[in-house]
């Protein structure tokens, strides 16, 4: 059934290209979900489970019967399970990335050694800036900062034999087996966070979590997820939530760290820098490729490629005046973040950017990108090519990407792009024109260097009450909230109590659609008189875009510093997290981990919780005793905001500010 245009979304474009799409009889998100309805009421309350063969089972959300599953599983152990199953899920897909990275540096640091064996130039493969190899180490000074925080030698070495021992170090922390907690861990947290880890266990009353919820090794800790949701294992929800806390701090200050981390290293830290975004970046007379997915390994290339005089020379040929590579979803932001590449969309854009017609081809790595893109692309000239050996889309072209032959496989994407723009129909060309400025590239680095050096203007800020506290906003959109409505109206009315934004992910793009990341922004009636003062001081946004969903860890390591600062554990500073639109298993094992790590964090979406009442009540109110935050579940997003506000006052009051 036909939605409204102004149902599905506050975005001019995706209106827009929605309506083309109602009229071309083209399928599209908002109405595969209508086809759903009524979603099932088991499924929603997280009271279905279909852990073995005796079941499926489901529990009578009414308190009648059936009361228990066939093996005797409460609603509340079910519930439990079935949400540690989600952030297992989400942490695996965040870390699984972290790991590619990490096999890249290792990759390219054991390629430059063989070169140097076969007697290629010396100096420029020990200092990996070799355009022989597939991968160079852009930023030597975070190399060498990384490599400190875990104890690794600097001195008298060469850059290639530091980038082994940091990929070797943080692969280590994927597979080790002993007790201690992982090394990035150990290397990136302030000692009283630590200690409110390696308490959780004896505080939530079940002390044989002996090192409480530190993680031991990011893989470990997601086998045992699943182990211990396997049929006859643990029953007890705060045991299988206090499992759920540990995995997804696997993920924050593992598998997604070294993401970040490791990804600043071989691509370059992002500084600040000037962008566009919206699906008006898409260009007429150009060959458009969108970069789809979230690991820059492949994204990074694709955008070199489209460099090649070569092949602006063959688009050319074909009638074309260049190419024009733009950016969709989280690999759209690690593009934007270090090279200003224009994003043209978050996660509800995807189909809508194909809809355009000027597509030439969607080039797609892991998760969140929609099967459905490969229907939609029929309807039009555009090609989309899968990339990744774990993530093949039917009826797509497959190019899979090995990185030890990145710069050739990435031509190749790029030239079948170009020989695809002969194929486009120009009468059926509608690019929106909407798009948007915006400052972006706020990474630690960037915010330290405008800061000079130091964190002390924020701090200031806060302890004098211009900045009344930091709300960190990330997350996806989702079909079953307004596209970006939420994300926009909770950024607003945060601001307009003063707190200073920092945010990721899908918020982020959505944000800089609306004009968040100008300085400008600051003189609207949406930023209150402390925000918009302190903003205009130090010449920046009110908001400030820190990059992908695994660089949501910029955000923690930005906290962290703060805690350190002023002596304190992260629970006790005025911050907050929010996911308004939350989607994915990673959005629940990012909330986790906000919340694990001592930051309150909203979320937009209700989770498939509230069939476990004691399941909500942990994750609600007995974590604060546990780590010293909780989840705040509020879909109205004024309400949440003013919630998430209160969260700050008392933080405030508690620090005596
Ligand atoms: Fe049913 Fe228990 Fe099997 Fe789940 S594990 S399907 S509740 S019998
Ligand atoms: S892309 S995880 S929809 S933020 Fe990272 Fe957006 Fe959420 Fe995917």
């Amino acid at each position: 059934m036909k939605k409204n245009y102004k149902e599905v979304s506050i975005d001019p474009t995706t209106q827009q290209m929605y309506e083309r799409a109602q009229e071309m009889g083209i399928e599209t998100v908002w109405e595969r979900l209508e086809k759903q309805q009524p979603q099932c009421g088991y499924g929603l309350l997280g009271i279905c489970c279909r852990n073995c063969m005796m079941g499926p089972c489901r529990i009578n959300p009414f308190g009648g019967e059936p009361k228990r599953g066939v093996c005797g599983a409460d609603a509340d152990t079910i519930v439990a399970r079935n949400l540690l199953r989600m952030i297992a899920a989400g942490a695996a897909a965040h870390s699984d990335h972290g790991r590619h990275v990490a096999l890249t540096l290792l990759i390219a640091a054991e390629m430059a050694e063989k070169f140097k064996k076969e007697g290629k130039p010396v100096l420029e493969l020990d200092n990996m800036a070799s355009n022989t190899l597939p991968y160079q180490v852009r930023d030597v000074e975070k190399l060498k900062a990384v490599a400190k925080r875990l104890g690794i030698e600097t001195e008298g070495r060469t850059i290639r034999e530091i980038a082994k021992e940091v990929a070797e170090v943080a692969l280590n922390d994927f597979g080790k087996q002993d007790e201690e907690a992982i090394a990035f861990l150990k290397a990136y947290l302030n000692p009283k966070t630590y200690e409110v880890f390696e308490k959780a266990g004896e505080k939530a009353g079940m002390p044989w979590f002996e090192n409480g919820i530190l993680p031991r090794s990011i893989d470990r800790e997601i086998v045992e997820s699943l182990h211990r949701t396997h049929i006859g294992t643990d029953h007890d929800p705060v045991s299988i939530l206090l499992h759920g806390l540990k995995t997804s701090l696997g993920d924050a200050w593992g598998g997604s760290l070294i993401a970040t981390e490791l990804q600043d290293i071989l691509f370059g830290t992002p500084q600040v820098i000037k962008a566009e975004a919206n699906l008006g970046v898409l260009k007429e007379d150009y060959v458009n490729i969108v970069v789809h997915g979230h690991e820059p390994v492949l994204s990074e290339k694709i955008v070199e490629a489209a460099q090649d005089p070569e092949l602006i020379e063959l688009a050319q040929k074909y009638g074309a005046k260049g190419i024009n590579v733009v950016g969709m979803c989280c690999t759209g932001l690690e593009v934007l973040m270090r090279h200003g590449i224009p994003i043209a969309g978050n996660f509800l854009q995807q189909e809508m950017a194909i809809v355009t017609g000027a597509v030439e081809a969607m080039v797609v790595d892991v998760q969140c990108i929609m099967p459905a893109t490969v229907d939609v692309a029929r309807c039009f000239h555009t090609k989309i090519i899968d990339t990744s050996p774990i993530a093949t889309f039917p009826g797509a072209i497959h190019i899979k990407f090995d990185e030890r032959r990145a710069d050739e496989i990435a031509k190749e994407i790029v030239k079948t792009a170009v020989e695809n723009f002969p194929n486009r129909s120009k009468q059926r060309v509608e690019i929106p024109k909407e798009k948007m400025e915006g400052y972006v590239g706020f990474s630690v680095e960037a915010i330290l260097k405008h800061f000079g050096g130091t964190l002390k203007p924020i701090e200031d800020a806060i302890i004098e009450g211009k900045i009344k506290g930091v709300a960190g906003l990330v997350g996806c959109n989702n079909p079953k909230v307004k596209q970006d409505h939420n994300h926009i109206k909770i950024a607003n009315e945060l601001m307009k109590r003063d707190v200073l934004l920092v945010g990721t992910g899908c918020w982020a793009t959505a944000a800089m659609k609306y004009g968040i990341f100008l300085p400008e922004y600051a003189d609207t009636e949406n930023v209150g008189p402390g925000l918009r003062e302190f903003a205009k001081e130090w010449g920046i946004p009110p908001a400030l875009n820190m990059g992908s969903c695994v660089d949501c860890t910029r955000i923690l390591v930005l906290a962290d510093m703060v805690a350190r600062d002023l002596n304190v554990p992260i629970h006790a500073l005025p911050v907050v997290g929010s996911a308004p639109e939350a989607m994915t298993e990673k959005a629940v094992s990012i909330g986790t981990y906000f919340v694990a790590s001592g930051i309150t964090t909203h979320l937009g979406v209700v989770p498939p919780v509230l069939g476990g009442p004691k399941v909500v009540k942990i994750l609600t109110h007995d974590l604060y005793d546990i780590v010293g935050a909780a989840f705040i579940v509020e879909p109205d997003p004024y309400k949440a905001a003013k919630k998430m506000y209160d969260h700050i006052m008392k933080k405030r009051k508690e620090l005596g500010i």
